[in-house]
């Protein structure tokens, strides 16, 4: 999985505006170095760094916050893997975060005393954490704990979050995985899986208060709270999907995929099936008529079970249909086939995996099912959507011609 994704990234590179700043401070590096020497300074000028953090030794530090604490604007902490018992804060800098080993070699594990991962430094999306599960993150209200975000917090900060895996985080209120909050905030969120995060209010996976979050390539598995199984979006907030898969959510209260008070949602290129929620819809639009703003959910190239007759308005809605709105095209009813395989790991847990079945490949069970009619079902190309290079087969061949509906994985290495 990881090596994959290492290929796509590195080919792909960092992106361009993080150059063309890196670029910048480098000439204000070259600047200082003339000032410092014809000044005299024995200083020694340096460009942007990569430091390293290991457990086990053999590194510059020993834990990641160390590393995060001696780096400026556009350094690298590149970290070995192994498990990092620890919560960490990227003090609005400006700087890489990232594994060398991927996901599932490199695990931040919050022991159940907060939030593991805090963004609320205005960082934007020169600030970048790839490659890491983050898991036993518990958000509850303390003295030193918050009670939204279990996994990650971002409050008026729009990093970029990558290939992570968010396991098992809880909120005792909202967020179990992700808590997003302010209108500052507009985190990209790219080759994510949240697999059993839970919040006892709020969006077991994600909760957008104000704001704008992007999901690109995501996977939603088994996250549970009271509204909003997976995602609970309110105020202003604005969650845009594409070609993610949400399976096996629930909620307690209503909507066990996605729940939108006065905030809107744009869903492309997804599946959305098997979930678990009272009557009422997978998705629920509510409409907070004290507050400002109005509430709308877009599908379009989505296979929604029950299609949008699961797609719920509460009373608050049907008393102001203007305000609350639902559009839709391409919308599929079909089971999508998944071919789920276990994988044991990160750190013995087995889990699954949710490919698309395709009768082409060598196995026999496939056969029987047929092909998945997320297969082909997309808007765009492949490459238009930037998933030429990943797979939704188990047996890894890339994804060609039109784009398939849902997350994509990596193709193993060979
Ligand atoms: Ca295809």
């Amino acid at each position: 999985m990881k090596t994959k994704k290492e290929k796509r990234r590195k080919e792909k590179g960092p992106r361009k505006a993080r150059i063309g700043r890196t670029g910048l401070r480098a000439a204000a590096l070259a600047a200082a170095m003339i000032l410092a020497v014809g000044c005299g300074s024995d200083d020694t000028p340096e460009g942007p760094q990569t430091r390293t953090v290991s457990n086990s030794g053999g590194a510059d530090f020993g834990t990641v916050q160390e590393c995060i604490s001696a780096s400026a604007n556009g350094d690298t902490c590149l970290v070995y893997s192994g498990t990092y018992r620890q919560r960490i804060r990227f003090q609005g800098k400006a700087i890489t975060v990232r594994s060398s080993a991927g996901p599932e070699k490199t695990i931040i594990d919050g022991r159940e005393q907060g939030t593991v991962v805090t963004f609320d430094g205005n960082e934007d999306d020169d600030s970048i954490l790839e490659g890491f599960t983050i898991t036993n993150g518990r958000a509850v209200s303390g003295e030193d704990t918050v009670e939204h975000g279990g996994g990650i917090q971002l409050i008026s900060a729009g990093p970029t979050i990558r290939d992570c895996i968010l396991l098992e985080n809880h909120a005792e209120g909202d967020g179990g995985g992700i808590y997003s909050f302010s209108t500052g905030s507009s985190p990209d969120i790219e080759n994510v899986i949240f697999q059993g995060n839970t919040a006892a209010g709020q969006g077991g996976a994600l909760c957008v208060v104000y704001g704008k979050v992007d999901l690109v390539n995501c996977l939603f598995s088994e996250n549970e709270a009271a509204d909003g199984g997976a995602i609970s979006g309110r105020y202003g907030a604005d969650v845009v999907l594409s070609n993610c898969t949400l399976q096996g959510n629930s909620a307690s209260a209503q909507a066990g995929a996605l729940y939108l008070l006065n905030a809107k949602s744009e869903w492309t290129n997804s599946i959305c099936f098997f979930h678990s929620s009272p009557p009422g819809g997978t998705m629920v639009l509510d409409l907070d008529p004290q507050q400002v703003g109005s509430t709308s959910l877009s599908l379009s190239h989505v296979d929604l079970q029950g299609g949008t007759g699961e797609v719920g308005l509460t009373s608050n809605c049907n008393a102001q249909p203007s305000l609350c709105s639902l559009q839709s095209e391409n919308i599929l009813d079909a089971d999508p086939r998944f071919v789920p395989l276990t994988l044991v790991e990160p750190e013995e847990t087995p889990w699954t995996a949710f490919y698309l079945s395709e009768p082409d490949t060598l196995r026999s069970d496939q056969q029987q099912l047929g092909r998945s009619p997320c297969v082909d079902a997309g808007d765009r190309t492949a490459e238009e959507a930037g998933l030429e290079e990943d797979t939704t087969r188990t047996d890894g061949i890339q994804d060609e011609g039109t784009v398939d509906l849902g997350y994509h994985y990596a193709v193993p290495s060979s």
